[in-house]
């Protein structure tokens, strides 16, 4: 693969207020892309020909954030961000945390994941937990770090088949109904990958 992004490409990246995405997830993509409303256009790994695996080796999820965004900075000086995110639940003291995508083993599916979780939860009556995403921008070679987080509790079965990952078991604080459940706009709304975004959103309006 070439190091060099085509000079269109980098031209259109510094003039036209488009940022790199650092992921492979597809949800995640899309959510970050519907939470931003064209306030600044997001560009993907596959518009610069990048189909790596990027290695996730953090203990942490700033950690991990930074590997993401480095791997891609230190091989193309483009300025980028990535997100890193966990269910953290205090009755499995904050597992699955930085471990949530592979946390049912290697190649596991959203599904195993939650059943995995369930099944960790089932005599468990402290259900509290929240969901954390840590964002790594790399903006003129500075690293920055946006946080949000949301709390709510661990049901006791899968309800709802919107959004992603762990959102059928997860239940936001104030609320009687799971991610999952739902629509979009609505867990955009209140959601740490939602307030983690807008934060980096101020951030780029004011130093683009
Ligand atoms: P990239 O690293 O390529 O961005 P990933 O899926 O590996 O994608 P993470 O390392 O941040 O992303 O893994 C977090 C896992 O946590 C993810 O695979 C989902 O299972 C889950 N997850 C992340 N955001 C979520 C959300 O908004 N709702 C429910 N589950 C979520």
């Amino acid at each position: 693969m070439s190091l060099h992004l085509p000079i269109k490409l980098l031209i259109t990246l510094i003039f036209m207020r488009k940022i790199l995405f650092v992921t492979n997830n597809q949800h995640k993509l899309i959510e970050i892309k519907t939470i931003l409303n064209g306030k600044m256009e997001v560009v993907k790994l596959s518009d610069i020909h990048f189909y790596e695996e990027i290695p996730e080796t953090g203990q942490t999820l700033h950690e991990n954030a930074s590997q993401k965004s480095h791997a891609i900075f230190d091989q193309f000086q483009i300025d980028c961000f990535s997100d890193d995110t966990g269910l953290e639940i205090d009755a499995l003291n904050g597992r699955p945390g930085v471990y949530s995508a592979r946390y049912a083993g290697e190649g596991c599916s959203f599904h195993n994941n939650v059943v995995k979780v369930l099944n960790e939860m089932e005599n468990e009556s402290n259900r509290f937990a929240r969901f954390r995403t840590v964002i790594s921008l790399i903006l003129n070679r500075e690293e920055y770090f946006f946080e949000g987080v949301v709390e709510g509790e661990i049901t006791r079965f899968e309800q709802g088949n919107s959004g992603f990952g762990y959102d059928p078991i997860f239940r936001p604080l104030g609320f009687n109904k799971t991610f999952g459940e739902m629509p979009d706009d609505e867990k955009n709304a209140i959601s740490h990958r939602g307030e983690a975004v807008h934060k980096l959103a101020a951030f780029l309006s004011e130093k683009i």
